[in-house]
């Protein structure tokens, strides 16, 4: 589905897929739980989801004869670390603008893990006092604008890279990927479990599972807070990428299938639940989880389980996309593990 789309290989090569043996047990062995290890997928800043993405949009950035890649996010934000770390190894320079996104009062949060990366790897960084939201946000725009003024030539990159026209299709090569390891491992997922918070992780995922009319299988597990917004995204962004590669079936709304009930107290902010789920998956299968992202997608999936939203015998496998420096952020709250 991808082939007339050009790919600037940032990654290793398909991702593996890892059984997670003893925490299918730990929750009654009904259900088989797999994870697409895509937090292992580059060698670039410890990798993630927006590598994936990255490959697709990179290609455009040359040719537009851009020098500097400009985006935004949270000030623990895994996308600009990713964008810093790429930004590097294609020889631009990085632009981040880091908004308030997260009420959280650790002392070090913003001086750890992502952003420490980013500042090491040599990213122009803003420090922006305003709080969450998805969307087009002004303090991103005014940098843009800021460094044409220097006489820069930006490249805008938009929050997660995911209203990017091209930023859809990444994750559509995700589905195309698992098709391919499916024919190895001799079996079909019926279900694929994914955090969703900017949207074109689920929505490329959606367009590339329709193919097999498995759209309505990828379980998208919101980590927003906002999810009415993060829906609208989803969709928007699943029509778009549909019709750019000409799936040639439409996307309906139904297709996008969110669960809301795990973002809870606010974005960025973990529950007792997420800190459950992030410990018990740790201490059965030594894989970690952050608090902001994978943690959520993880308690959704076992509260899944749990609850028997999947029916006994189902293959589910839960699309681990990084995140984990961002944990360095909450160093008091784990202090004792
Ligand atoms: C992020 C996003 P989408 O934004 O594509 O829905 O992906 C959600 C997601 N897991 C899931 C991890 C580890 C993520 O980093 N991160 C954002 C960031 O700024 O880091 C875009 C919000």
């Amino acid at each position: 589905m991808l082939e007339k789309f050009e790919r600037y290989p940032l990654t290793f090569g398909p991702t593996p897929i890892e059984r997670l043996g003893r925490l299918s047990a730990h929750l009654g062995g009904g259900v088989e739980i797999f994870a697409k290890r895509d937090d292992c997928n580059s060698g670039l800043a410890f990798g993630g989801n927006k590598v994936r993405k990255m490959e697709y949009i990179v290609p455009d950035a040359i040719r537009a004869g851009a020098d500097t890649l400009v985006t935004i996010g949270g000030v623990q934000s895994n996308h600009t670390r990713q964008v810093a770390a790429i930004a590097a190894k294609i020889g631009m320079k990085c632009r981040l603008v880091q908004e308030s996104w997260v009420p959280f009062p650790d002392a070090v949060y913003d001086r750890v893990g992502n952003i420490l990366m980013s500042r090491v790897m040599g990213a122009e960084i803003e420090l922006v006092d305003e709080g969450f939201d998805i969307g087009i946000r002004e303090s991103w725009e005014r940098a843009l604008e800021d460094v044409k003024a220097k006489g820069g030539k930006p490249y805008a990159i938009p929050a997660g890279a995911s209203v990017h026209p091209l930023g859809g299709l990444g994750y559509v090569g995700f589905a195309e990927e698992v098709r391919a390891q499916e024919k190895e491992l001799g079996f079909r997922f019926d279900y694929i479990v994914v955090c969703t918070v900017t949207g074109s992780t689920h929505a490329g995922m959606l367009v590339g599972f329709a193919r097999d009319g498995r759209q309505r299988h990828v379980i998208g597990i919101d980590a927003s807070f906002t999810p009415e917004q993060t829906r609208a995204q989803v969709l928007a962004i699943a029509r778009k990428t549909a019709d750019l590669i000409e799936l040639g079936k439409s996307i309906a709304e139904d297709d996008v299938v969110l669960k809301e009930d795990y973002a809870h107290p606010c974005y960025g902010v973990p529950s007792d639940d997420t800190n459950e789920a992030i410990r018990l998956v740790a201490r059965l299968e030594g894989m970690m989880t952050d608090p902001v992202y994978e943690g959520k997608s993880m308690q959704g999936l076992i509260d899944l389980v749990r609850k028997g939203f999947f029916p006994s015998g189902s293959k589910v496998l839960y699309a681990h996309l990084g995140g984990v420096p961002a944990i360095n952020g909450y160093s008091y709250l784990y202090r004792n593990g």
